[in-house]
């Protein structure tokens, strides 16, 4: 009984079936003691029967064909909730809502009881979990390799205004249903330990790693289902376990706990990401999780090649490994080891096949986020992986001297090794020389790393450096978190969009027509509502639905300035009650955002916002004109909340440090007019809906540049800016932490004290300017219908599958392969 769209097999009596028997074989509940939760884990466990049969077909199908296919390697991906959008992948979201309503349950309430998998910080997670989604969609032969960490992103939420921090333990006690452990995939891992000398038998001197201990690594795979086809990918998340459950001569001797503690470090290796975005810490424990998700990865991936028949010469030919970041970067010495020392390949076959298999993605010019190790660090866990990397250089160094001979100010400059008082491996370095292809993520992005970051590796390397833009899943991020749009756009432009995002242009030709614009705001005010209604019902805070909901959503970092935004609120909140002719169209600031536990900045910007919404949301001289809300505990499944309700998206980083962005992408797909710098994917979200429909401000790169060069002084702007000026004075005084005059002094010391690194104060005049315009535009609700039609028509690029298919085309080369 398969309907249109629906990918898999489906009988509702069976289906339902299914779901009670595991609510009672595997979580030993019946149907009447069973509460939502209960049904939830039965449901995805019953979906997960079928999704897990398909990912087994799919693997067969692909080894049989031994086509090549592309391993994403990255120690994040930030999927988000499974069972809502594998539903729409399958093509069973009705069917299934149908299944359990008879089973007397609501599809929708039973989705709200699964808890957001938070195996990533932000967008570089996210996008991880976006291609997955793009690869399997488009049927291009794919891997995705992660951690399986025991604790993902924490969880937030604010006491008195400040941001607090609670372990996630995503999976539950009952596990989550979605995932299956592999254990004949399992792989042992080696740490620390020496390298010796040995002569083989053909009587050649051979280098080898003994390593002093080994831990295993137990593979559990995700399903990635592909969008209306019979494809399921792996997304396989390895977890980290002591090769003995116990150590025997400890247990014979009566130390029973003493025992069980290599079981207990081993895991350790898993047990929680770094919460770091765009920040590297350079922690030991850190650099084990990153070598041993490469060592297992790898490891896979040589499994399937020999199984498969194939020869290592016939590596590079069918399997292309994509670094996301340089956070596997390990996995480079590694492979060069397997091939040289198990392999016995020589120095030069090695690397042949080495360099052209792996290519790797930038994600970052911040100098705090490019990851240095300590060259001790690696030696002293990793001592056989330092040696390669060491000669690695040394040729790669010969190479910088054919070039540039007798230049040791370039030498120093390229070298993967920094000298100095600790010598330092710069990973990025190291991926440059030793990968096919180098990208960044937006167009601006990958000229700034041709430009700035990586000039001399450009002329070295000529065709090396790409551009691929970001892009994100229509599936996701239209169809299933906007419904009321999603059924509106079919009418107009049929069903098919959801493969192909360029359709949505069909939409502009009813960007004028009142009808059309009326139901478009409709289905926005929809949206509204529904936040409105969670803002109420989590944080009894009352919304009003007519005012613009403006919306910066993000990780708290001051590159993204939310305290520029933060700014803009104490001027309106200024003029409100002191400029008795100013008027503005009500607003909603609307908030979400997770700061680094470790970042005291970005915990007082969390903070100050708190207190300002404390007080503004219950000051009765600003008339109900200004609300502010920080939605806590930012996560993929509100975002799918809060984006369908934006009006205005605010993206304000500093010109040049945002690489590319994605949450831009998603609120223009989903109507929000950008307030945004010439930074990252906004300037090619500028190109594709035109400048009319875009409120662009502030310094451009290069001015942003210039001015740091010539030395910014913020005082400068401070006394010449009145508004600016009793803005930045405001968070001296107590208005806002009544009797507590100077707990948000932090902020304002930063920006004129501190130099303002970011140019907070440069752009802010530009960035009132750029809001008083949205507030009039807003007001003339024709204009701004069609502005808002338009960037829902006109986004399309943005699509991950155009993302995944200039990966295919210009780097990994792949074929898709139809599962039938
Ligand atoms: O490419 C995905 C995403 C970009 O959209 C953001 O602009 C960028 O900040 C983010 N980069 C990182 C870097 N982390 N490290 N290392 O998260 O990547």
């Amino acid at each position: 009984m398969t309907t249109r769209g629906q990918t898999q097999q489906f009988d509702k009596a069976l289906f339902k079936a299914s779901v009670e028997k595991h609510l009672v074989t595997t979580y030993a509940k019946t149907p009447e003691t069973a509460d939502s939760r209960s049904w939830y884990l039965a449901v995805g466990k019953a979906l997960a029967e079928i999704s897990t049969g398909s990912l087994l077909e799919t693997e067969k199908q692909i080894a049989e064909q031994n086509v090549r296919s592309v391993n994403y390697l990255s120690l994040e991906f930030l999927i988000g909730r499974l069972t809502g959008n594998n539903l729409i992948s399958m093509g069973l979201y009705e069917e299934v809502s149908a299944a359990v309503e008879e089973l007397g349950l609501n599809l929708t309430d039973l989705l709200e009881e699964e808890r957001d998998p938070a195996l990533g910080n932000g967008g570089l997670g996210r996008l991880a979990a976006c291609f997955m989604d793009s690869l399997a969609a488009q049927e291009y032969p794919a891997v995705g390799y992660g951690l399986h960490y025991e604790y993902g992103l924490f969880s937030q939420s604010f006491e008195g205004g400040h941001q607090v921090e609670v372990p996630d333990a995503w999976r539950g006690i009952e596990g989550y249903p979605w995932e299956v452990v592999r254990p004949e995939l399992g792989q042992t891992v080696g740490l620390f330990g020496s390298v010796e000398t040995y002569t083989d038998k053909a009587g050649t001197s051979c280098r080898r790693w003994v390593p002093a201990m080994t831990v295993e690594g137990v593979a559990w795979d995700l399903p990635i289902v592909g969008y209306d086809n019979k494809s399921v990918y792996p997304l396989r998340l390895w977890e980290c376990r002591s090769p003995a459950p116990f150590n025997l001569a400890r247990f014979n001797d009566g130390d029973y706990v003493g025992a069980q503690y290599g079981q207990l470090e081993a895991g350790n290796v898993t047990k929680v990401l770094y919460p770091n975005d765009n920040h590297d810490q350079g922690k030991t424990l850190r650099l084990m999780q990153q070598y041993f998700h490469c060592a297992c990865s790898v490891a896979d991936i040589l499994r399937r090649h020999f199984a498969a028949g194939n020869k290592i010469e016939d590596l590079a030919k069918l399997e292309s490994i994509q670094l996301n970041d340089t956070h596997p970067t390990i996995a480079i010495p590694e492979l060069m080891r397997i091939l040289i020392d198990e392999h016995k390949l020589g120095w030069d076959a090695a690397w042949a096949i080495s360099s052209k298999v792996f290519a790797y993605t930038n994600h970052t010019l911040l100098p705090e986020a490019l990851e240095r190790w300590s060259e001790s660090l690696i030696a002293d866990m990793l001592p056989r992986h330092m040696e390669i990397i060491f000669e690695i250089n040394h040729r790669f160094m010969t190479l910088v001297e054919e070039k540039w001979p007798g230049n040791n100010e370039i030498k120093r400059k390229l070298s993967i090794i920094e000298e100095g008082q600790q010598r330092m491996v710069r990973m990025a370095n190291l991926c440059v020389v030793s990968t096919y292809a180098v990208n960044g993520v937006a167009a601006l992005h990958s000229e700034l790393v041709k430009r700035d970051l990586f000039p001399e590796f450009n002329e070295l390397f000529p065709g090396r450096l790409h551009n691929v833009t970001n892009g994100v899943t229509p599936r996701r991020w239209l169809k299933f978190c906007n419904p009321g749009l999603t059924e509106l756009v079919n009418e107009k432009i049929g069903t098919e969009w959801p493969a192909k995002l360029e359709q949505l242009s069909g939409l502009a030709k009813f960007a004028e027509d009142k009808k059309f614009q009326k139901r478009y705001l409709a289905v926005k005010k929809d949206n509204k509502q529904r936040f409105a209604d969670w803002v109420q019902d989590n944080m009894g805070i009352e919304l009003d639905t007519n005012a613009i909901f403006d919306v910066q959503i993000k990780r708290l970092h001051e590159y993204k300035r939310q305290h520029l935004n933060l700014l803009h609120i104490l001027s309106l909140y200024h003029r409100l009650l002191n400029e008795p002719t100013f008027d503005m169209h009500p607003r909603v600031f609307i908030f979400a955002a997770k700061a680094a536990p470790g970042y005291a900045l970005a915990k007082d910007i969390i903070f100050a916002i708190n207190k300002v919404a404390d007080k503004v949301n219950n000051d009765p001289r600003l008339g109900g004109k200004l609300k502010v809300v920080f939605v806590p505990d930012y996560r993929v499944s509100l975002a799918e909340i809060i984006i369908p309700a934006a009006d205005v998206s605010e993206q304000i980083s500093t010109a040049g440090l945002e690489a590319s962005g994605t949450g831009n992408m998603k609120l223009a797909l989903n109507g929000a007019l950008t307030i945004g710098t010439m930074d990252g994917a906004n300037v090619e979200i500028r190109e594709e809906v035109g400048d009319e429909n875009i409120f662009i401000f502030g310094l451009l790169v290069d001015e942003v540049l210039k001015q740091k060069e010539e030395g910014h002084d913020p005082y400068r702007y401070y006394h010449a800016d009145s508004l600016l000026r009793a803005s930045l004075d405001l968070l001296n005084t107590d208005e806002f932490t009544p009797g507590n005059p100077g707990q948000l002094s932090a902020i304002r010391q930063n920006l004129l004290d501190g130099g303002d690194p970011y140019l907070v104060l440069a752009d802010f005049a530009d960035y009132v300017k750029a809001h008083e315009k949205i507030d009039a535009e807003y007001r003339d609700q024709a204009t701004w219908a069609r502005k808002t039609i338009l960037n829902t028509a006109l986004v399309g690029k943005f699509s991950s599958d155009r993302s995944i298919r200039d990966y295919v085309n210009n780097i990994w080369k792949l074929k898709a392969v139809s599962v039938k």
